[in-house]
């Protein structure tokens, strides 16, 4: 996968231009930053765009023109990229993992380079140890403080890469395995399977009944770094995205059984085998067996819970939290899934950071099958992100107003904003505008640093504003960058629910947020949740999998999910 290496690439230009001091203009290196998100979030692996549509089909991508199409064809054709190999002649720095620690950016990092020779993460480990940071000027106890968290962070969550990263690259290997060798059934488990945030390997089973020749053939295969064990059932290697990939060949009369060990978890395995045993069964991977040694069950997951008494418990519920009682009694919910998603309610467009038009993004939306969709650009206050004020929104709404004639009910986009919680908890647009919108969605994006109190009255007194619809991304956190900062979810919830107001699940790859846990906690206040992709492009309304992946392993139900709704009872809650 080529997606990683070229989006890194092109952030790290982005931040050498940055501090190179050189003529570059905002515009340029805000097109390298949005040409990296479009790429890092690809859901298709570059090369094969690129082998199929060539230059023309790397330009349709959103935020990609002439220059930066031409960088790319360089990349995959030669594996390097002039462009970034000089500019890094002049700054041998890891911007890309420095810039993941909270708190610093390109001209930061350029200080600690410069002053203290920091250039990578081994060696901003050293000058915290040594306590050099706080001495520098504009950095002081309190950075330094941020930067060992941070650190610490991201030592937890070594070497675990996002779900969003980790899953389309299992899905293109499952494809090439079964275009190329003889395999019969293919299958993707472990923590991919269950949708879990973070993914520490791939595993992926096969039936074939030349083991040797599919082994063969995965560790030849694109993506492949190097082979770490190999044998005809089971073998390891490593992928250039990071992490390593277990493939293991399973006979037709025993792959249900190994799904059912494979997907995991282990704790949810390590109850269902007591089950097992209790009933006088033995289970393993390669069946269920009775007391005689005889395999009763082995092809069919579904019936190896059936024998046990057990429902079939969907793969994002397998976390032992409750879902094996729950089999036993047969009172499984019926969980959300994605025929049930009816439109995006959190998205963005060019007017702001994104990189699609407001065109581009309702035909991306009609090709979800959506009925409805809601624009929602950052307002003023955050600056980062060109937030519009009053006359740009209004300016842009007449635009809207003018696609959803043109459009003619194939898709009805609503018109929103995601506007800035601000510190004192007063939203950024006035009253009258944001009462004038189909769906507003609240967010809180600076001054974080506050304790755990504050931040809720700041929250609770925008939920009870009477203008808000959604609260977008609660917690804050980026997966593997940033914590959550600190806010009870408990009360938030109880007041969501009070004033009509949906929760989020945000389904960017870095956000999941609220996560897994959040629901659970929070679905006993009965809150709605709606579950958007905050996509900046066109390709990001392909990330509502994550969100409903994440929905799913907090158990929710369609019933509880407000995009789920038809339009008309849609804007009956946005309205009441
Ligand atoms: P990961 O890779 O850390 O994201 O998480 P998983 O869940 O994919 O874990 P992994 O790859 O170590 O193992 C895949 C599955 O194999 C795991 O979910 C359950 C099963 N498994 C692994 N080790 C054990 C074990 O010691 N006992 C049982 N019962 N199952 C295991
Ligand atoms: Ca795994
Ligand atoms: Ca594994």
């Amino acid at each position: 996968m080529d997606n990683k290496a070229i989006s890194k690439m092109f952030e790290e230009i982005a931040d050498m231009l940055e501090i190179s001091g050189d003529k570059y203009s905002r515009f340029e290196i805000r097109a390298y930053r949005a040409a990296s998100l479009t790429i890092g979030t690809l859901q298709e692996p570059i090369e094969e765009i690129f082998r199929k549509g060539g230059m023309e089909a790397l330009k349709e991508l959103p935020g990609i023109g002439e220059g930066l199409a031409k960088k790319i064809a360089e990349f995959i054709k030669t594996g390097k990229m002039s462009k970034y190999a000089e500019l890094k002649k002049r700054y041998p720095i890891d911007f890309s993992s420095l810039t993941t620690i909270e708190g610093l950016g390109p001209k930061r990092i350029y200080v600690l380079y410069s002053r203290l020779g920091v250039k990578d993460i081994e060696s901003l480990k050293a000058a915290v140890n040594s306590h050099r940071i706080m001495e520098l000027d504009g950095f002081g106890e309190k950075s330094e403080k941020q930067i060992a968290e941070s650190l610490n962070l991201m030592e937890g969550n070594r070497g675990r890469l996002l779900l969003g990263e980790a899953l389309p690259v299992a899905e293109s290997m499952m494809k090439e395995l079964l275009s190329g060798a003889p395999v019969g059934k293919a299958f993707i488990a472990g923590s991919i399977s269950r949708m879990r945030e973070t993914v520490g390997d791939i595993d992926l089973l096969v039936t074939s009944k030349k083991p040797g020749e599919v082994m063969g053939f995965f560790t030849k295969m694109k993506g492949v770094t190097r082979t770490i064990v190999s044998g005809p059932t089971k073998t390891t290697v490593w992928l250039d995205i990071g992490i390593s990939c277990d493939l293991r060949v399973i006979e037709e009369g025993s792959f249900g059984a190994a799904q059912q060990y494979f997907v995991g978890s282990k704790a949810h395995n390590i109850a269902v085998r007591k089950i097992a045993i209790r009933k006088g069964y033995k289970l393993n991977e390669y069946g269920l067996f009775d007391s005689s040694g005889k395999q009763v069950e082995g092809a069919d997951e579904e019936l190896i819970y059936s024998r046990l008494g057990m429902q079939h418990v969907p793969y994002e519920m397998r976390e032992d939290r409750g879902e094996i009682e729950l089999a036993q009694k047969h009172k499984i919910p019926k969980l959300v899934e994605r025929k049930n998603i009816r439109g995006d309610l959190h998205t963005h467009t060019k007017e702001t950071d994104g990189t699609s038009t407001i065109e581009e993004m309702a035909q991306a939306a009609i090709a979800q099958g959506y009925e409805y969709f809601a624009t929602t650009n950052h307002t003023k206050s955050l600056r980062i992100a060109h937030g519009m004020d009053e006359s740009g929104f209004r300016k842009f709404f007449a635009k809207v107003d003018l696609l959803n004639e043109k459009l003619d009910g194939k898709i009805r986009i609503l018109k929103g904003a995601e506007v800035d919680i601000l510190k004192d908890g007063n939203l950024d647009l006035g009253d009258k505008l944001l009462g004038e919108m189909d769906c507003v969605v609240a967010a809180v994006h600076s001054s974080t640093n506050m304790s755990s109190d504050e931040m809720t009255k700041r929250v609770e007194k925008a939920l009870g504003s009477g203008l808000v619809n959604i609260l977008a991304h609660p917690t804050g956190r980026l997966i593997n960058e940033r914590e959550a900062y600190a806010i009870d979810l408990d009360t938030i919830a109880q007041s969501a629910k009070d004033n009509g107001v949906a929760l989020e699940i945000n389904s960017f790859i870095s956000r999941l947020d609220l996560n897994d846990t959040n629901i659970l906690s929070t679905s006993k206040y009965n809150p709605m949740y709606s579950i958007d992709t905050d996509a900046h492009s066109t390709q990001h309304l392909e990330m509502m999998r994550y969100g409903i992946g994440t929905a799913r392993r907090g158990w929710l139900q369609s019933k509880s999910v407000l995009n789920s709704l038809g339009l008309k009872e849609l804007m009956r809650f946005m309205n009441g």
